[in-house]
């Protein structure tokens, strides 16, 4: 009784071993290769492939849109201040910081205020760093999405500070 009971399972389980080979065409060698492999390792390995599609769909657009924004450090009327101060960018957008006018400046973010999780250091320039020269830049990409505030650290007091949300 016991050996008929495991045969009625294994069968609509590989069943659904095929159904998920057919499904994608990607996947098929793998899943032929380990055919006693649980339906649970198969749905898992479908459910990486439907990520790793979503991955090249979002890097395709962002080659196809060459998504950049720039910043301009310092305003050429002599204000200490970002330029824009507020901004929207996609998450993995590059974001370069171009210094202009009024330097030395540098980009330090707040880590009070970013998304949990991220690393303040690994995003902002050294406190002691600076750009002192006019069009020396300083570029980041965030990926966690979020606000994230950010200041000048020579300037923060005379309210050069900035803020970017990442959708
Ligand atoms: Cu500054």
């Amino acid at each position: 009784m016991a050996t008929i009971t495991s045969a009625a399972v294994s069968i609509p389980s590989f069943t659904g071993l095929k159904a998920g080979a057919s499904a994608s065409k990607a996947t098929t060698s793998r899943v032929a290769a380990t055919p006693a492999a649980p339906k649970l390792a198969v749905k898992a390995s479908l459910k990486d492939f439907g990520v790793a599609v979503a991955a090249t769909a979002a890097s395709a657009l962002l080659a196809s849109n060459a998504l950049a924004i720039d910043v301009l450090l310092g305003g050429d009327d002599g204000s200490l201040a970002f330029l824009p101060g507020s901004f929207e960018v996609a998450a993995g957008e590059k974001i370069t910081f171009k210094n202009n006018a009024g330097f030395p400046h540098n980009v330090v973010f707040d880590e009070d205020e970013i998304p949990s999780g991220v690393d303040a250091t690994k995003i902002s320039m050294a406190e002691e760093d600076y750009l002192n020269a006019k069009d020396e830049v300083y570029a980041v990409t965030l990926t966690e999405k979020g606000t994230y505030s950010f200041y000048c650290a020579p300037h923060q007091g005379a309210g050069m500070v900035g803020k970017v949300t990442v959708k």
